[in-house]
């Protein structure tokens, strides 16, 4: 068993599973549209607070642009199963939010004094604010109710707020706008209390936006999306305060392969495991504005700079083997033949199917959990317009093999059964291999 694998066994069977299945994979919800997660851990549940694409009627901000009219919030006992609480936030019940720009951008939430400060920005109404402010609902819960603040911040005029607490107790509110800005905050958590700093020394050429800030080790990391060449990547600068300076460290996160232009993330860490919460477009590859939030696993150097981070679509977390096993959202697929389409194009929350091509093709799928007895059948939903074969092993495709499965001569989806033999149990990655015959088109997987 891996590092990784132990991990996620030790985390999974630590904490509490939720009722509600959504995904273990990337993008991590899959039923709407969601950008700019902000993830945090209250009372040993992951919090994820994004903003909420959605696709824009006539009316509604700016044509073509960002459209967002509310938020939601996710939750996780095991960064596998997501539950959805629903809307927290919307911008008709915002007294000082301009209801026709549907702007309700990338959020934060943070926990002090008993109680949940929701920060987000919006286009205030004219006798409020020009332009972007930054305003705070407050909950008991961190799933709400949320009940917003009568006016924004005052003195805060940008997107994207960010809040750190120091050691010492003093709360920073950060936000973007341009440059990146950075205050201290009251205790009230309402209130800024200092003079509003431009954080130097970021990058002075390409946008820059979306600051997420923490503190490990005594080094404190301004981390931001930059369009250093012509979309946003993800970076960071270290610096021994909170309000800088900071100087360039490097680069968390490539530009996208899917040419989504904005990137806009957060880090979090759990038991001792850091993650990157960040956001693509793979749900709506023509409309980058229409975004979806994924996670990966992030991890430090001993001198403190962070690896940068490959983005994948299997994500984190184990996949017990009798759930839907999403083999699209593989680990690694066969250098050719193998490659991953819309199970419908008119219709991407539908998902993805994975299309073996050629003999000996094949798909990986890390960290499923097949239990500690010896599983006997699988299911596979599949399609193969000439019938083909598939070959399924364990740790390689030339690892243990546990089952073949034939898929029938058809046009149309069906699951079919096939016995699995061997010792099956504990956590393995799982291979799926087109053997003799034609082409296979795969939707999902599961054993029994
Ligand atoms: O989601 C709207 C804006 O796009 C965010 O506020 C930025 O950080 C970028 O992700």
């Amino acid at each position: 068993m891996t590092k990784n694998s132990l991990f996620w066994l030790l985390f999974s069977t630590s904490l509490l599973m939720t009722a509600g299945y959504a995904s273990a994979q990337n993008p991590i919800v899959r039923d709407q549209f969601s950008a700019d997660p902000t993830a945090r851990l209250f009372n040993g549940r992951v919090y994820v607070f994004p903003s909420h694409d959605i696709v824009a009627r006539p009316g509604q901000g700016r044509p073509n642009w960002f459209c967002m009219e509310d938020y939601h919030v996710f939750s996780s006992a095991n960064l596998t199963d997501w539950t959805d609480h629903g809307v927290i936030v919307t911008q008709k019940n915002v007294p000082w939010v301009d209801t026709t720009t549907y702007s309700m951008w990338a959020p934060d939430c943070f926990f002090r004094n008993g109680k949940y400060y929701f920060y987000f920005p919006a286009t205030a109404k004219a006798s409020y604010a020009r332009g972007y402010a930054v305003g705070v609902a407050i909950a008991d819960k961190p799933e709400g109710p949320y009940t917003p603040q009568p006016a924004p911040i005052a003195n805060v005029r940008g997107i994207d707020p960010n809040v750190l607490l120091d050691k010492d107790g003093q709360a920073y509110l950060y936000w973007s706008q341009g440059s990146i800005f950075g205050a201290k905050l009251k205790a009230n958590m309402l209130e800024l209390d200092s003079e509003v700093q431009v954080m130097a020394d970021l990058p002075k050429v390409g946008l820059i936006e979306g600051p997420f800030v923490f503190e490990r080790n005594g080094i404190y990391y301004m981390t931001y999306p930059h369009v250093q060449n012509k979309i946003e990547r993800l970076e960071y600068a270290i610096g021994d305060n909170p309000l800088g300076p900071f100087k360039f460290a490097g680069v968390i996160m490539d530009e996208s392969p899917l040419n989504c232009w904005t990137n806009h993330h957060s880090l979090l860490e759990v038991n001792g495991q850091w993650f990157l919460f960040y956001h693509q477009n793979e749900l709506s590859p023509k409309f980058d504005k229409n975004r979806s939030i994924c996670v990966d696993s992030l991890s430090f150097n001993a001198d403190g700079t962070i690896r940068k981070v490959i983005p994948t679509r299997r994500g984190v977390g184990v996949t017990p083997a009798s759930k839907t096993i999403e083999l699209d959202r593989y680990s690694h697929l066969s250098p050719a033949g193998a490659s991953i389409a819309f199970l419908d194009s008119l219709n991407t929350f539908k998902g993805w199917k994975t299309v073996l091509q050629r003999k000996d093709a094949w798909a990986q799928y890390n960290t499923v959990d097949f239990g500690s007895k010896n599983l006997k059948t699988v299911q596979v939903r599949a399609l193969s317009p000439s019938g083909g074969t598939l070959r399924l092993s364990l740790d390689g495709v030339s690892g243990p093999v546990i089952a073949d499965v034939s898929v029938p001569k058809g046009t149309e989806w069906r699951t079919v059964e096939s016995r699995v033999s061997g010792n099956n149990t504990g956590i393995h990655h799982l291979l799926v291999t087109l053997g003799d015959g034609s082409p296979v088109e795969i939707d999902w997987i599961s054993f029994k």
